[in-house]
């Protein structure tokens, strides 16, 4: 009935607006009908009875105009009222990851928008046919090669604000994780931005929201949340593993390009 909730703080945030404006409805709801089922009831035809000719009410329609415009102006001044606590990251909690080394990224940007303290783990949220990639901060080379990355399951750390960017190689993807906020499309040439802070560990499950291919359905994404102490060492290991493998692929290019005429022919 609900938006889901309890992962982040802006997903709490909506799923708590929601429910204002639900509750609003119901009143009406029932006000409206209850007044419909006692008129349909009370004044039922009866043998004999000649119907009441009302034309208008001033005072009746007046009054019901003016209670719906309060409800509206008043479910859009607590709606904006809240927006910026759904809309602006919040601060690391104490027991967040301490960001330090290549974690502690600083941004220059109109759209990002970053905790008070300017610090979050910033993730890149890359959509492509047909999975998700997660590329993290610390890359080795100045043309941003050698970061740690991904697939399919983005891990991080407890208590500290996570900020993505969200881009497309290909086609229009959209990222959702419902229980970690709302949901924003991945699209080429663009770049979207939203946040997230996890106070338990656990995995959050989501999958691609915007149809972008046969294999669209299979295109789930995961967000699976550790201590800090816990999520350094993944993010340390990710980088000795993504290392080896490209020291493995480099010797492989090496053999195959000393392999020529004949000897690269019988080679399998
Ligand atoms: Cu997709």
């Amino acid at each position: 009935m609900t938006p889901q909730s309890g992962g982040s703080p802006n997903a709490n945030q909506i799923d708590t607006l929601y429910k204002i404006t639900l509750y609003v409805a119901i009143v009406v709801f029932v006000v409206v009908e209850g007044a419909l089922a006692y008129a349909l009831i009370r004044f039922r035809a009866r043998k004999g009875a000649a119907a009441a000719q009302i034309r208008g009410n001033t005072r009746l329609e007046v009054g019901w105009t003016v209670a719906a415009a309060v409800i509206v102006v008043g479910l859009a001044a607590i709606t904006f009222a809240m927006l910026p606590s759904i809309q602006d990251p919040s601060n690391s909690g104490p027991n967040g990851d301490s960001l330090s080394g290549n974690g502690d990224l600083l941004f220059a940007s109109a759209q990002r928008r970053l905790p008070p303290n300017g610090k979050s783990l910033n993730v890149a949220v890359i959509g492509r046919q047909y999975i998700w990639q997660f590329v993290y901060p610390g890359a080795s080379e100045p043309d941003g090669l050698g970061a740690p990355y991904s697939y399919e399951e983005m891990v991080v750390p407890t208590n500290t604000t996570v900020t993505l960017d969200i881009v497309s190689a290909d086609v229009v993807h959209s990222w959702w994780i419902p229980q970690l906020g709302g949901k924003f499309q991945a699209v080429p040439g663009y770049h979207n931005y939203t946040w997230f802070k996890i106070s338990r560990p656990g995995i959050y499950h989501g999958q691609c929201a915007a149809l972008c291919g046969r294999a669209h359905a299979r295109m789930i994404a995961t967000v699976r949340a550790i201590s800090p102490p816990q999520f350094d060492a993944w993010l340390a290991n990710q980088k000795q593993l993504i290392a080896e493998a490209n020291a493995a692929a480099k010797i492989s290019r090496a053999k195959l390009a000393a392999q020529t005429g004949a000897g690269q022919v019988s080679n399998p």
